[in-house]
């Protein structure tokens, strides 16, 4: 905890396979808030607009190629330069619509068979999201939507090694929504967790920080 504040934005992290639908439920959560007047920005991780994004984007799509721990310290250090900003904003009333996060980074690494304890460590000290919206689908599902593109992680096999990852990861304050509903349902659901969030913040809700 890094102390009481009086009222601030809502930290809503949205995880899942790839395909699962979290940038289309982005979206729609943005429009929402923005509609209900609330200050909202949707943020995606990687960022690859920062000098480190660049080395993952150049990663992702197989033009370079990193030990393994390494891109997942840079994956990690991709969210480090970015906390002071996320909290600023949050501290200012701003919520954050957060596209993948430190889930991913472990999920991800994991899967690959890297100590999920080692994974972890880097995310130390960085902030707790308020909510965790898990979209779940099943890997096969996920893969008959549109087609993977050609990034490095986008196959069938590494995404069901991922998926039992991030069964390790949850707990019991993930929010698990079917994301095999259709977008319409699913965005109902989501827009219902993260009002609430969104108005616990408001009164003041006390940050956390990961790994808790
Ligand atoms: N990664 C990592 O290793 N370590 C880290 O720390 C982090 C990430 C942060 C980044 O990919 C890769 O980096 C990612 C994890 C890894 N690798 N993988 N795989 P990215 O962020 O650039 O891409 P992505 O997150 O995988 O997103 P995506 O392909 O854009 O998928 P999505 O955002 O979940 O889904 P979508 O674009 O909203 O929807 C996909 C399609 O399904 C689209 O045609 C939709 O119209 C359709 N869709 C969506 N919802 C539905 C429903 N409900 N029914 C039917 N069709 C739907």
């Amino acid at each position: 905890r890094i102390g009481n504040i009086d009222s601030r934005g809502a930290l809503v992290v949205l995880e899942g396979l790839d395909r699962c639908g979290k940038t289309s439920q982005c979206s729609r959560l943005l429009s929402y808030l923005e509609g209900l007047g609330h200050s909202v920005e949707l943020w995606r991780f990687p960022d690859r607009t920062t000098s480190v994004g660049q080395m993952i984007s150049a990663y992702l799509s197989n033009q370079s190629h990193l030990d393994d721990h390494t891109i997942h310290l840079l994956f990690s250090a991709n969210r480090w330069e970015k906390r002071s900003m996320m909290e600023a904003k949050l501290k200012a009333g701003t919520t954050l619509i957060v596209d993948r996060y430190s889930y991913s980074g472990v999920a991800f690494s994991s899967a690959k068979g890297i100590d999920i304890e080692w994974c972890k460590a880097p995310e130390i000290g960085l902030l707790a999201p308020d909510s965790v919206l898990y979209l779940d689908i099943p890997p096969e599902k996920a893969a008959e939507r549109g087609g993977y593109g050609g990034e490095r992680y986008e196959h069938l096999e590494f995404q069901r090694k991922v998926a039992q990852c991030y069964q390790m990861l949850r707990d019991s304050s993930w929010k698990i929504i079917d994301a095999c509903q259709s977008i319409e349902d699913v965005e109902k659901q989501l827009k219902e967790i993260v009002l609430d969030q969104v108005t616990a913040c408001k009164k003041g809700k006390p940050f956390s920080l990961l790994w808790s």
